[in-house]
């Protein structure tokens, strides 16, 4: 934990009904994996969701149409922030793990697949944010290792029930331009530091270390409403429209 408070962007990624299996209960509710991400301007880059399949989750009321599927300590810390818009003690409608929730289908905001997927990544910290994290494999080296192991390994997906379709067909969407990296800088330092898996923790603490700052004081939009503008002074305007038009909420830590 550090001594300032983190300020996050929880991400709304909506469950597409009908909800089926455990989360049916649910039905009738706009029920979202909240995911907290530090870089909402790339969300036009998401390729799935990533959840901890031993990791306990509940699905809590937010108010009376929005649920949020979070950890109980980030449901914990959003009652209290939000206040007037949630009951101090958060009602948690239905407790699942991460395994429950891989495969569900998701649509989440600004990325140009219609539908993307919850898929399992092993490296998941369940006392930071929601637990539930965006996937931009473009320019998270974390996301680019953890999709590209799922891809690669046929007994992974097996593991954890994880269907082909849900992962194959979702490439890298290229969007932001790095001078020294490239258009996909996360592929480009995962290759170059020959990281091997998404466990590869130092080197991969490296990649994000290379590539974090420069994307976003380099950095140049490639995609979407703001393209040709540069990362830094698109970040905050992204970041309000998407928590002004309802698809995103602050979650500071
Ligand atoms: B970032 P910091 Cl494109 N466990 O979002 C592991 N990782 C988590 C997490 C958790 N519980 N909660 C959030 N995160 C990830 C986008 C992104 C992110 C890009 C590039 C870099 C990047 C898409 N994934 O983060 O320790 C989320 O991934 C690089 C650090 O609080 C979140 O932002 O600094 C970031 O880690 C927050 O990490």
């Amino acid at each position: 934990e550090g001594v300032q408070p983190q300020e996050y962007t929880l991400i709304k990624m909506q469950v597409k009904p009908p909800l089926t299996g455990k989360l049916a209960a649910l039905e009738g509710r706009n029920v979202y994996l909240a995911a907290a991400t530090l870089r909402p301007e790339t969300m036009y880059g998401q390729t799935n969701a990533w959840v901890l399949p031993e990791g306990q989750y509940g699905a809590y009321e937010i108010n009376d149409k929005d649920v949020f599927i979070v950890t109980e300590r980030a449901a914990l810390n959003l009652a209290y922030q939000l206040l007037s818009k949630v009951p101090e003690k958060p009602s948690c409608l239905l407790q699942v793990t991460g395994q429950d929730l891989i495969g569900l289908p998701l649509t989440s905001p600004l990325t140009s697949h219609p539908v993307i997927y919850a898929l399992p990544m092993l490296t998941i910290l369940t006392d930071k944010g929601t637990g539930i994290v965006t996937s931009v494999p473009s320019d998270a080296p974390d996301d680019y290792m953890a999709l590209l192991d799922l891809k690669s390994k046929p007994a992974l997906r097996q593991k954890f029930g994880v269907k082909d379709e849900w992962v194959v067909p979702f490439e890298l969407i290229p969007i932001i331009n790095i001078p020294e990296f490239g258009d996909k800088s996360a592929e480009k330092t995962c290759i170059d530091l020959k990281i091997k898996s998404q466990n590869d923790k130092e080197k991969l603490a490296e990649a994000k270390r290379l590539t974090y700052l420069k994307g976003f004081t380099e950095g140049t939009m490639l995609v979407g409403e703001y393209k040709g503008s540069k990362v830094s002074e698109v970040k905050p305007v992204i970041k309000k429209m998407l928590i002004e038009s309802g698809q995103a909420v602050v979650y500071s830590e």
